[in-house]
C-alpha cells in the first residue's frame, strides 16, 4: 500500500503539530509541500520555523485560494480542518485524492496498531494501556489524538512491538485502510456536532475504527453503550470481546462485588477494585477496555495490577489540582462535552460548585438536570457559552454568569465551603479563550495555585467566608 509520492504535490491543510509532521514525512519521501492554513504566516510559529525557507515548500496559501488546487495531485487534511472546508469541499468535487494523516501514515505502518476510540475516556485509556504493555516487556510507541502524530512515527525507525493509538472522529474522516489488529470503541454520546453536522455522521465515522479487521483481529466494546450494541452487530472482526460495568457478563469483563471480573475461554480472573486508584465508574469502563487489550496482547494479570496500582490518570481529566480551606479544586478541562461532565459529576458525592462554558459545540445538556439537583450546590458559567447554558440548565441550581476562567474561578472560592468540591467541566471547548483544553487546565491549575499561596501570605484571608 506504499504510494509513490516522489515528486508528487501534496496539499497539506492545517499547519499545527499533525500538518508540520505531515510536511516533514512527505519531503523525505521527495514529495512537494503545498502548505494551506487559515492563519497569516506570521501566525504560525512553529511551522515557520520548520518549514519556511525550505525547497519545495510553498507557504502562505489561504483556505479560499482555490488555483492551488490545479496544481494539487492529493490533499492531506489535518484533523481539526472539518469536512465542509472550502479548499476540501473543492477538491472532492474534482476528484483529488484525500487522505486524512492516519490514513496516510498507516499505509506506512510496519507494526501492530491497536487503536483506541470512543467519545470519552481515550487518552485515559490510551495512556493505561502503554503504561501496561511496557510494564509488560513490550516495547510499545504511543500516539495518535493523545498527542504524538502517527505520520511521525512511520518516518522512523519503528522499532517497537505495539503501536497504541488514540484515534479521534476527526481523524477517522478520511481514513480507508486503516486496519488496527484490535480496535476499541469506548462509548459514543453526543460530541463534534458543529464539525461532523449531525450525530449519524459522527455516530458512523467512529464505525470506521472497524471497518478494515478480520478474522484474526479483536474489537472491544461496551455492552452498556447503546450505540456500540447497533455496531457490534455488523463487525468484520472475527472476535469481539465485551465490557459492562452495569451487567455480569458471560464471557468479557464487568464489575462483580469488589472486583473486575474477566471471564474468557474458560478463565476466570479478578482485578481487586482496591487495586484500582482512578476514580469513577467510567474509569473502571477504561481500565476493563485496557486490561481486554492487554490480555489479548499476552500480558500476564499481575504485570496489569501492579500497574493498576501505580496508575492515578491523566493531566486535565478529574484532576486534583489543590484542596485550600477544606475545598477540594479538580481540574477537567478535557470534559468538553456533556456526557464528559456527567461522567465527572458522577465520581463526586458533592456538595459540588460546577464551572461550566467555553465555546459552545453542540450536546445535550438537559441529560445533567437529574445529577445536577443531586450534587451540585452551584453552577458557575463562563465565556462565549455561558448564556446558553445558562438558558438550558441554569435555573435548575443556584447559578452564577462570569464572563471567563478567572471570573468563575474567583466566584467559586467565594461560594464554596469546607468539604466542597470545584469542578472545572466545561463541557465546551476552550477555543473562546485558549489554544486548546491543555492550556486552559494549566491556567486552572495555577488559578489555583495562586490561590494557595496567597492565603499562606494571608492576603485575601479576611474575604474567605
Ligand atoms: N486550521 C485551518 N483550517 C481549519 C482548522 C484549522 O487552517 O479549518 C489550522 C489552524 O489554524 C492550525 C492548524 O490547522 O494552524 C491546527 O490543526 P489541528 O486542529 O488539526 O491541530 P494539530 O495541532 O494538528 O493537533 C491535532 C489534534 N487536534 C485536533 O484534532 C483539533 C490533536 O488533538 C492531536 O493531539 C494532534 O493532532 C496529534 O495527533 C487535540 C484535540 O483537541 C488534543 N482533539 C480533539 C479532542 O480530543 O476532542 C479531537
Amino acid at each position: 500500500m506504499f504510494m509513490d509520492l516522489s515528486g508528487k504535490r501534496v496539499l497539506v491543510i492545517g499547519l499545527g503539530r499533525t500538518g508540520v509532521a505531515t510536511a516533514g514525512f512527505l519531503l523525505d519521501k521527495g514529495a512537494k509541500v503545498l502548505a494551506a492554513d487559515e492563519k497569516p504566516v506570521s501566525e504560525l510559529g512553529d511551522a515557520i520555523e520548520v518549514l519556511d525557507g525550505v525547497a519545495d515548500v510553498e507557504l502562505g496559501i489561504g483556505q479560499d485560494d482555490l488555483d492551488v488546487l490545479s496544481r494539487a495531485d492529493m490533499i492531506v487534511p489535518s484533523p481539526g480542518v472539518p469536512p465542509f472546508n472550502t479548499l476540501l469541499v473543492e477538491g472532492l468535487k474534482r476528484g483529488i485524492p484525500i487522505l486524512g494523516e492516519m490514513e496516510l501514515a498507516c499505509r506506512y505502518l510496519k507494526k501492530p496498531a491497536i487503536a483506541i476510540t470512543g467519545t470519552n475516556g481515550k487518552t485515559t485509556t490510551t495512556s493505561l494501556l502503554g503504561e501496561i504493555l511496557a510494564h509488560c516487556g513490550k516495547r510499545v510507541f504511543v500516539g495518535g489524538n493523545i498527542g504524538n502524530p502517527l505520520i511521525a512515527y512511520v518516518n522512523g525507525g519503528q522499532e517497537d512491538d505495539y503501536v497504541v493509538l488514540e484515534v479521534s472522529s476527526f481523524q477517522l474522516q478520511w481514513v480507508r485502510n486503516f486496519h488496527p489488529f484490535i480496535a476499541m470503541l469506548l462509548n459514543v454520546s453526543c460530541d463534534h456536532l458543529d464539525y461532523h453536522g449531525s450525530f449519524e455522521e459522527y455516530r458512523s465515522v467512529k464505525e470506521r475504527i472497524f471497518a478494515c479487521q478480520g478474522k484474526g483481529d479483536l474489537a472491544i466494546l461496551n455492552a452498556d453503550d447503546s450505540v456500540s450494541a447497533d455496531i457490534s452487530k455488523r463487525l468484520p472482526a472475527g472476535h469481539i470481546s465485551c465490557f459492562s460495568s452495569s451487567s455480569k457478563l458471560r464471557e468479557g469483563m464487568f464489575i462483580d462485588g469488589e472486583s473486575l471480573r474477566y471471564r474468557y475461554a474458560g478463565r476466570d480472573e479478578e482485578y481487586p477494585l482496591r487495586s484500582i486508584r482512578l476514580k469513577g465508574v467510567h474509569n473502571l469502563e477504561n481500565v476493563m477496555a485496557a486490561v481486554l487489550a492487554s490480555r489479548m496482547c499476552g500480558c500476564p494479570s499481575e504485570g496489569i495490577i501492579d500497574v493498576l496500582e501505580g496508575f492515578t490518570g491523566i493531566p486535565h481529566r478529574i484532576e486534583f489540582a489543590g484542596r485550600i480551606d477544606g475545598v477540594e479544586y479538580y481540574n477537567d478541562s478535557k470534559g468538553t462535552n456533556v456526557d464528559a461532565v456527567y461522567r465527572a459529576l458522577e465520581s463526586f458525592p458533592g456538595p459540588i460548585v460546577l464551572l461550566m462554558g467555553g465555546r459552545y459545540k453542540g450536546g445535550d445538556f438537559g441529560i445533567l438536570t437529574k445529577l445536577m439537583k443531586e450534587r451540585v450546590k452551584t453552577l458557575i458559567v463562563f465565556g462565549e457559552a455561558g448564556e446558553k447554558i445558562n438558558s438550558i440548565i441554569g435555573g435548575i441550581v443556584k447559578t452564577k454568569l462570569a464572563e471567563n476562567l478567572k471570573n468563575a474561578v474567583d466566584m467559586a472560592r467565594d461560594n464554596s465551603l469546607s468539604g466542597d468540591i470545584v469542578l472545572l467541566s466545561p463541557g465546551c471547548s476552550s477555543f473562546d479563550e485558549f489554544k486548546n483544553y491543555e492550556e486552559r487546565g494549566i491556567v486552572f491549575k495555577d488559578m489555583v495555585d495562586q490561590m494557595d499561596r496567597k492565603k499562606d501570605q494571608g492576603i485575601w484571608a479576611n474575604s474567605l467566608h
